[in-house]
């Protein structure tokens, strides 16, 4: 699956820490029912056998309702399960490495802080691009800070579509109205919840000025 026009808009990036006896692919499906656009599977510590397992069961949730699933930052990984995308940070693999190792169709997310970073993922073939932290996380602990100055001046400096990431909540995300950006990527506003479906529900009419 490409990446689609408005795709961007409401971004899920996962976290198992709020479950809460719910299985990932239940939360992500009651996501997806609220109105998220575009799934990033993010896990930091499973191996890799659990982690392509728990990649294919997401990736079944995700097209069942036609939405494209991204993996954080393992190649191996996105290949097995035949993923829509891989994202990866500045830190990861290079993008290079990983588009020289994987289709040309496939969507290549791309973390970038500064307009320099964001103009080289550009060149080197990112789909599109992960902007912040924008606001204070307690989700990434060593995020690096990015202004909503620097976020619009990011916006202004590349063709390829951006979202930006990092605190962004139901009361904060007015003030990225103004930055030509073409959506959010949110962790906990999405998945710390009781009702994941009537949040993104409320997410859904928030980011209609991104579209
Ligand atoms: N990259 C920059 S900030 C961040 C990542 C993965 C964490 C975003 O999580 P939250 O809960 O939406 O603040
Ligand atoms: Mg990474």
């Amino acid at each position: 699956m490409r990446l689609k026009n408005n795709d961007l808009t409401l971004y899920a990036v996962t976290d198992r820490t709020w479950l809460n006896n719910r299985s990932l692919a239940q939360c992500v499906e009651q996501a997806i029912q609220g109105g998220v656009t575009l799934v990033q599977l993010r896990e930091k510590q499973l191996e890799y056998t659990a982690f392509v397992e728990l990649a294919n069961e997401i990736k079944q949730v995700c097209h069942q309702y036609n939405v494209p699933l991204i993996i954080n930052d393992n190649l191996e990984v996105a290949k097995a399960c035949d993923a829509d995308g891989i994202h990866i940070g500045q830190s990861d693999e290079t993008l290079i490495e990983v588009r020289k190792n994987w289709s040309a169709d496939k969507i290549y997310g791309v973390s970038t802080q500064t307009v320099k970073q964001a103009q080289k993922a550009q060149e080197l073939g990112a789909t599109y691009l992960g902007v912040g932290a924008v606001f204070p996380t307690s989700t990434k602990n060593d995020a690096d800070d990015v202004s909503l100055t620097e976020l619009a001046n990011i916006v202004q400096a590349v063709q390829i579509p951006v979202c930006a990431i990092g605190g962004i909540n139901q009361t904060n995300i007015s003030k990225l109205y103004d930055t030509g950006i073409d959506g959010v990527a949110l962790i906990s506003e999405i998945f710390n919840q009781d009702d994941i479906k009537a949040n993104a529900q409320q997410l859904t009419k928030l980011v209609e000025p991104f579209k």
